[in-house]
């Protein structure tokens, strides 16, 4: 899709900064002028009319096509801000939709996000229908009373024959068998924070050379890349990332859209070790809390710590001495100039490709519902199949480590559920 051209006003924090250029660039925009604004709640535009103004001229010298508000803006803000600008506007809120919906592809995640964007406009519906009913607006938006009353119903009905058929796509959920039979190879993703630097990461890793934060790597496909480890091809993933101050009706599908891109053998969890020590531990804690949600269980997570070129040895001894309590085995690289790919990648050879024994056991009946994926795992890996005298069959396998994790799902005691 063609990057269109935007002016973006965001607030001053680097993180905020950061946070929104990554959002912006996934959108597909290509941010021509950045503005910071301390405030941006006041009632008529967001930002003061003299601010406005100035962002007039902005967009006009620059050519903008579009004005991107890092924040919740009402529908009466966006209207008296596109009116004066003359551009068309588009809050936080929507852009983050916009990013979800060119991302999702399964039925469920679909759903998730037209549920979203009914919730998004369920407000602005009603605010539009308050407008058009005291006259204060007739024909708000090109729309009449009439329209507006009928408009309001059309989205309260959308909203229910949605939720409905999640339900049912919800009772044939069965995402994760179809991703794992689709891709045979070993899967890694990149989770974390937007600005964490998982781009920079999954392009020196996968050899790219794009620039990061152009836009092009927006659509699912293009965030899935081969990469060589050791001699084996494995598959990397970046995903949308944490978002910050993600208002609670966009949970469900932000959610929708990272598990779908998340599915893998292992989850990378790049961390900015940059960041001040107790916003580092807020940050960490909350994205475990979502990966364990999309039921990623932790002993699939290696975490990551990424700018090391920014601080001291003992500035970042200091930080993982409190986060983790351990500073040997932290994995810590800078993305920027690869200091520390090297360790990294034998980290992931060793929790992906490297071969390790299992043992699993099976009621009787059970082989018949494997015989499928046993045969598969026959194809990378030594499977040897054991008769106990109980009746119960025991396989004891031999192959590279992503595989054997795949299989122990079959585990008549498994604790984790992979399916
Ligand atoms: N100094 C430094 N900056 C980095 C490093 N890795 C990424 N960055 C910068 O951090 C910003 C966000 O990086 P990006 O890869 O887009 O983050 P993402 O949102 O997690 O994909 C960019 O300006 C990168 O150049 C690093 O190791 N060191
Ligand atoms: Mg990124």
């Amino acid at each position: 899709m063609r990057e269109r051209k935007a002016v973006l006003i965001t607030f001053p924090a680097r993180f905020a900064v950061e946070e929104a250029k990554e959002l912006a660039a996934a959108g597909d925009y290509q941010v021509v002028e950045l503005v910071t604004q301390r405030y941006l709640g006041k009632a008529q535009f967001g930002m003061g009319k003299g601010k406005a103004e100035e962002v007039r001229e902005m967009v006009s010298s620059s050519q903008a096509e579009v004005l991107l508000v890092d924040e919740h803006l009402r529908s009466n803000q966006i209207y008296n801000l596109a009116k004066l600008i003359g551009v068309e506007v588009i809050d936080r809120e929507k852009l983050i939709l916009e990013i979800f919906a060119r991302r999702v592809t399964t039925a469920e995640a679909k759903l998730q996000v037209e549920l979203a964007e009914l919730k998004y406009e369920m407000p602005r519906a009603r605010d539009k229908v308050r407008l058009a009913k005291t006259g204060e607006q007739p024909g708000f938006h090109g729309l009449g009373k009439y329209e507006v009353d009928v408009y309001y119903r059309v989205i309260k009905r959308r909203i229910s024959t949605v939720l409905e058929k999640l339900a049912m796509v919800r009772q044939q959920r069965d995402l994760h068998h179809r991703q794992r039979a689709r891709i045979d190879l070993p899967t890694v993703s990149l989770a974390g924070y937007t600005g964490a630097g998982k781009t920079t990461l999954f392009n020196l890793l996968t050899g790219e050379s794009k620039e990061v934060g152009s836009g092009s790597f927006t659509t699912l496909s293009t965030s899935i890349r081969s990469m060589n480890l050791t001699g084996s091809k494995i598959l990397l993933t970046d995903t949308v990332g944490f978002i910050t101050r993600l208002p609670t009706y966009m949970i469900e599908a932000f959610k929708a859209t990272l598990e779908e891109q998340i599915i893998a053998d292992l989850v990378l969890l790049v961390v900015d070790i940059g960041d001040e020590p107790d916003y580092l531990v807020t940050k960490k804690q909350s994205c475990s809390a979502i990966l364990s949600e999309l039921g990623i269980s932790p002993w699939r997570v290696l975490t990551i710590y990424n700018k090391s070129d920014k601080s001291s040895h003992e500035e970042i001894a200091g930080k993982l001495q409190e986060i983790d309590g351990t500073v040997d085995n932290a994995i810590v690289i800078s993305a920027l100039t690869g200091d520390g790919i090297d360790r990294l990648k034998s980290r992931i050879a060793n929790a992906v490709v490297d071969c390790v024994e299992s043992v699993i056991f099976l009621d009787k009946g059970e082989i018949y519902r494997i015989s499928g994926e046993l045969e598969r795992l026959k194809e990378n890996a030594e499977v040897e199949i054991v008769k106990e005298a109980s009746g119960e069959i025991k396989l004891n396998i031999r192959g590279p480590s992503w595989i054997i994790k795949r299989t122990e799902s079959w585990n008549r005691n498994a604790t984790e559920n992979f399916s």
